[in-house]
Order: C-alpha cells, then structure tokens, then sequence
C-alpha cells in the first residue's frame, strides 16, 4: 500500500493513496461497513506496530460518493473507525496539496458522517468547516469509581465527547499517565451508568481541561483520550468543535470569536463559531499539517 504520512499540530495521520482495500460504490456509510466487516485486517497493518503504533490515524482516499465532492475518506485508528478527525482532514488536505492534487482553494471532503471543507490558506495551514456540533447535555454528573463524582458536557463534534473541567493535575506530557487513567476511569464509567450520545452512541472521546501554559497564546488546555487508548497529541479537531459548541451553548462565546485551544503538547487549533439556528453550530477550525513520509507498506505473510 502506499501511503503519505502527516503530522498535524502533533497527531499523525497515515493516509492511503492506493493499494487499500477495494470497499466498492455507495455511500461512504456502506463502504465504512465492508471495510469494518471484509478487510478490518488492512486497518490493524496500518495503525498496529510495526508499521504503525497506537497514536497513528488512518484515512483511506476513495472516490465520493457524490461526483461534486473532490474526495472521499474513511478515518480509523487502531481501534476502529472514526466518524470523522478534525487533525487527519488537515493532514488529508496538506496530503492532496503535496501531491498536487487541489484545484481549488476550498476542498470538500465527503466523510461518513458529513461533508467537510477544507480551505488551504497555503501548502500547510488549513481551515474546517462545515459539520454542525452541538451540547447535547450540561452538568452531567457521572459516578466514577476510586474518583468520585465528574461532572461535564456531552457534546457532538463528529465524534462524540464527555468534556470536563474535573482535571486531577496540570495537563502536561509528564502527567500523561495520571491524565490518562483519570480519562479511562471516565470512560468506563459512562459505559456502566449507559450513559450515551443522543443518538445512543458511545461516548469514546474523552476531554480534560485546565488553564493554558501561557494565556497570551491560547485559552485552554486540555488532554483528549481517543478509543484504542491513545491520546490525541494534537487539540484534537473534533474535540475543539465540541469545545465550541459548549462554550457556545453556556453564552460564553460569541458568534466570530476566536477560540484558542492548545492540546497537551501546546500546539494550537484555532476555532469559531457560526451559529446554525436548526443543527447547533457550524464551527471552523484552523491548523497546520506537514508530510513527514511517502512510503509503501510491505505486507508479507
Ligand atoms: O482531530 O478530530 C480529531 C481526532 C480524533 C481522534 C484523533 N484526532
């Protein structure tokens, strides 16, 4: 297979130009489905050790459904499939720039949940838009064994999120293991007490927040924990929009304002909101990806 690998803001995203998995026509819904039942094998060799490792995101270009649309990607990670990435469409569209393949300035990237936008303002700064968000429920408290009671927002921004300012420690890489069992513990908690997203999926995302290192350059922290374990090295593109659609919600941020959002290794997303009076908000969201590897992946028996 051959593959493009990109860092945004510090996640990786791995994506796949040819060689991958033949899922078919039909909506992306439907070729999402075949992957995960026929050739959920070819996920677990890009993302799984040795070619990959646990923080390694997947997106497989297909044609679109819908001929209008420049591309078509399915996101997956070492877990499963995501219904959309935030950092892995900018490290997608960085991809399609390296490769020389954009002819317009804004892109439409059909995802399985969505339509998503992606404006290059260069070779490697790249804008999101276009997939409503919303909180879905606020002060939501949950029961968390050996923790106590964590209260915070359910919020959808292509995936879903428990967002939380109930953070056992300043979120820095050092604290990346108490950071990371506090999430898990949320996680299964939600899980236990059937708590869900409206639409009663599974809460897989789970968002810690503190202050900024340095509120000069951004006006939050926080510590995204993905499904596989992983957590996001980047602000995380989904969660940033699920932040936005909370901050939003509570009248706390004003349709245009500038949200900066920094993630645990202080790399920044910056984010606005458009309000959207029957879906929620349509947030933007704005980073930097760069190639860091063209490659083709061995796969011997
Ligand atoms: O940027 O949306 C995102 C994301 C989801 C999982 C890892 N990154």
């Amino acid at each position: 297979m051959r593959v493009i690998d990109s860092h945004t803001e510090g996640e990786p995203t791995r994506v796949v130009i040819s060689g991958g998995p033949d899922l078919g026509d039909g909506p992306l819904t439907e070729r999402v489905a075949r992957f995960r039942e026929h050739h959920d094998a070819v996920r677990q060799r890009l993302t799984h050790e040795p070619r990959g490792f646990d923080a390694m995101v997947g997106a497989l270009l297909c044609e679109p459904y819908d001929e209008s649309r420049d591309a078509g990607v399915i996101f997956f990670n070492n877990r499963g499939y995501l219904g959309m990435c935030g950092h892995g469409t900018i490290g997608v569209a960085a991809t399609l720039a390296h490769l020389d393949r954009v002819s317009a300035d804004a892109l439409r990237i059909e995802t399985p949940v969505g339509v998503v936008s992606a404006t290059l303002h260069d070779a490697n700064r790249v804008t999101i838009d276009n997939v409503a968000s919303f909180c879905w429920r606020h002060d939501v408290a949950v029961d968390v064994p050996t923790i106590g009671t964590v209260r915070g927002d359910i919020a959808w921004g292509g995936n879903w999120f428990f967002l939380t300012n109930d953070t056992p420690c300043e979120i820095k890489l050092e604290n990346e293991a108490v950071l990371r069992r506090t999430a898990t513990a949320i996680h299964r908690a939600l899980i236990a007490q059937g708590i869900t997203g409206s639409d009663g999926g599974e809460i897989d995302h789970i968002e810690l927040f503190g202050p900024p290192a340095d509120p000069k350059f951004a006006d939050s922290k926080n510590f995204v924990l993905c499904p596989g374990k992983a957590y996001d090295r980047s602000p995380c593109g989904t969660g940033t929009r699920a932040k936005l659609a909370c901050l939003h919600a509570a009248g706390n941020l004003k349709e245009g304002e500038l949200w900066r959002q920094a993630g645990i290794l202080d790399t920044i997303f910056e984010g606005t909101v458009k309000v959207a009076p029957e879906d929620g908000i349509y947030p933007t969201v704005t980073g930097s990806a760069f190639v860091t590897a063209e490659a083709d992946l061995i796969l011997a028996p």
